[in-house]
């Protein structure tokens, strides 16, 4: 519904409701602003002129404001609204939380003018101003925190690929047909409000969430300086969440969303998603199996080569000259030839095994039975066994309660002084505390390791190590498979809302 705002007059007479102009720098609000003020006899207030001077002082020297920067600033303008009389503000107001501010400190309703335009005419626009102290520099910033206003009645959106004088008589003549109640010249705020509306816990790349923000209402739980007040705020409507394989869903989370339909999982691995509580309310969950295999299986036998031939250390010894003062680097250990253990021969484990073939090693594997697809592998069902058999020990395995810290302190001794332990699954398969302390006393050789429990804040511990390969759960991180794994996240949405099957379900 669209909220019934009165009509600035023409005349200038008639009080009208205060009025944002809004958007990122560059898009012209000052000048819009300052002319739609003209026109309507009223009062203009640049909101810049608000901005406390440690503010002004930021911005200057090309550091982005943050939401404890804006917040005193956002309430001397919602003042201003506030107060008796007609006003047009220019102000940024680049996100929904902020224009909700501005909206409840004005106590009156507020008709926002939103300039929106690509990145490529505001970066020319701006390198036109000589007159300002915000550097271009900011204006990716202001990119990444805004929000465009979607599903907010009181929004008129309008393209700044336009001279200035088409945009302010847009600007006008929507005013105009509100009052009218011929809303349809608004039509960006007609589409938008019956998009689907989605929760986002993490960031996706850009190439996913310009697709995603065509689509559906899109809010970002990650960029919300306070996760409770955001959830309070737009929980109600929302009808998916779009997750992160590590980040997952909370049941916390889940009860917070009566309209949760679907969760939808960028990553093989749905450990951290409640499915108790999804299953309990019929919410659909689904993940990105196959699309990433390869990658991941790939980094892990790099991390074993790059750890086993001591590659990072090599780098260090030509860098910083040890190679001309000191001579020969350090012997390493082969790879080739040797044995590995594969704990969890699913799509991944088989990959690794695939590959480690490929160096004539020996290999043996664990799971819940002997698989048929083992082509020249040796079954091994105890993980202490296996560990025990192997030089290089790989965890594939899809983490749940039943794996928790199958990698116990047992498989660990096993592994031994001369054993490497390669983890590209997920930091709970494996006993933490036991593994560092291993470590650290040498009763285990070395860990090659791409999760950590508490990610991405990992135990400074391993900091402390020589004898380790730490790396930032990166094994599906390539372009081309974070694509295809954006593209069946965003398909299973699609799916969903379509009413057709789901690609790739989970539950
Ligand atoms: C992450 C993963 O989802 O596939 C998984 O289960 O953990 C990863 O692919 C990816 O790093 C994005 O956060």
């Amino acid at each position: 519904m669209l909220m019934a705002a009165s009509p600035p007059a023409s005349d200038g007479k008639d009080p009208f409701d205060p009025i944002v102009v809004m958007g990122v720098c560059g898009c012209g609000k000052s000048l819009v602003a300052a002319r739609l003020s003209h026109l309507l006899n009223c009062r203009f207030l640049e909101g810049d002129s608000l901005h406390p001077p440690a503010n002004v002082g930021k911005m200057r020297i090309g550091l982005a404001l943050d939401d404890d920067d804006r917040w005193p600033w956002l309430d001397a303008l919602g003042q201003e609204l506030g107060a008796a009389g007609d006003i047009v503000i220019s102000c940024s107001a680049l996100k929904r939380a902020y224009r909700d501010r501005l909206r409840r400190l004005a106590g009156r309703p507020v008709t926002f003018v939103f300039l929106r335009g690509e990145r490529a005419l505001l970066t020319a626009r701006m390198a036109e101003r000589t007159d300002h102290y915000m550097p271009l520099s900011l204006l990716d910033s202001q990119l990444a925190a805004l929000e465009p206003p979607v599903a907010e009645a009181d929004v008129i959106s309008i393209d700044i690929n336009q001279p200035l004088e088409a945009i302010v008589d847009m600007a006008m003549t929507c005013m105009s047909a509100r009052r009218a109640g011929t809303e349809q010249t608004d039509r960006y705020v007609e589409d938008t409000m019956s998009k689907p509306e989605i929760l986002m816990t993490g960031p996706y790349p850009d190439w996913d969430l310009v697709d995603l923000e065509e689509r559906y209402v899109v809010h970002k739980l990650y960029e919300a300086a306070d996760r409770e007040a955001f959830l309070d705020r737009n929980g109600a409507t929302v009808r998916a969440i779009a997750t992160r394989g590590e980040l997952g869903a909370s049941a916390d989370l889940i009860g917070k969303l009566p309209k949760l339909e679907i969760v939808s999982v960028y990553g093989v691995g749905y450990d951290a998603v409640d499915l108790a509580a999804c299953r309990a309310r019929g919410i659909r969950v689904t993940n990105t199996p196959d699309v990433l295999t390869n990658d991941v299986a790939d980094l892990g036998v790099a991390m074993m080569l790059c750890l086993s031939r001591g590659m990072i250390g090599a780098e260090r010894w030509v860098q910083d000259g040890s190679w001309a003062a000191k001579g020969l680097y350090p012997l390493k250990r082969r790879i080739w030839g040797r044995k590995a253990g594969v704990l969890g021969l699913g799509r991944i484990g088989f990959e690794v095994a695939k590959r480690l073939k490929g160096f004539d090693m020996d290999i043996a594997y664990s799971d819940v039975s002997a698989k048929p697809y083992a082509d020249g592998m040796t079954f091994i069902a105890d993980p202490v066994a296996l560990a025990d058999y192997a030089d290089f020990l790989f965890v594939t395995l899809a983490a749940s309660d039943v794996t928790r810290h199958i990698v116990s302190s047992d498989v660990i001794a096993a592994l031994g002084p001369d054993g490497m332990l390669i983890n590209i699954s997920r930091a709970s398969n494996i006993d933490e505390e036991a593994l560092l302390a291993a470590l650290e006393t040498g009763l285990l050789g070395s860990a090659a390791l791409d999760v950590f429990e508490g990610e991405p804040k990992l135990n400074p511990r391993f900091l402390a190590l020589d004898n380790v390969l730490l790396q930032p759960h990166h094994a599906s991180g390539t372009i081309e498979t974070r694509k295809a794994m954006g593209k069946l996240v965003r398909d299973n949405l699609a799916a969903h809302f379509a009413g057709a099957s789901l690609l790739t379900a989970v539950v």
